[in-house]
């Protein structure tokens, strides 16, 4: 009997972990106005949103003007280009953010970063997380 119950116990734990895992969100950066620049301030639209394990970015950009790189936190600050830890071209790229800390992208075209295209993102623990960060 008391087996019983904590098999049923665990199936229903099971269930919550499940669902949290398939809660993973898309966040389009920027909204509408995509990945630019002139038009979106990226840390306003970053600050009030929660970024989870799992979540995705997805970056819309023309891919005649603009770029996605992934930076170290002092060469974000710097927009210094010159060692991306990767460089995505695609104009339409989906990033997995995979475990928590922050995410720092930038446009890597001259003079972007300096100008405002870029966005540090803070992941927290899983929304599945019975204590998140
Ligand atoms: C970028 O960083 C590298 C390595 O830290 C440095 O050698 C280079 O001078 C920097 N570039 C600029 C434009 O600051
Ligand atoms: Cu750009």
């Amino acid at each position: 009997m008391a087996l019983a119950k904590s098999a049923v116990i665990c199936l229903m734990m099971m269930m919550v972990i499940h669902c949290g895992v398939s809660m993973a969100a898309n966040h389009m950066v920027g909204d509408s106005a995509g990945w630019t620049i002139g038009h979106t301030n990226y840390q306003k639209w970053a600050d009030p949103k929660n970024f989870h394990d799992g979540d995705t970015l997805v970056f819309k950009y023309s891919s005649q003007n603009h770029n996605v790189m992934r930076m170290s936190h002092q060469d974000y600050s710097s927009c210094n280009t010159s060692f991306p830890i990767a460089v995505y071209t695609s104009g339409s790229d989906r990033i997995t953010l995979k475990g928590p800390g922050h995410y720092y992208f930038i446009c890597g075209f001259p003079g972007h970063c300096e100008f405002g295209q870029k966005v540090n993102v803070r992941v927290t623990r899983s929304s599945s997380d019975l204590h998140p960060l």
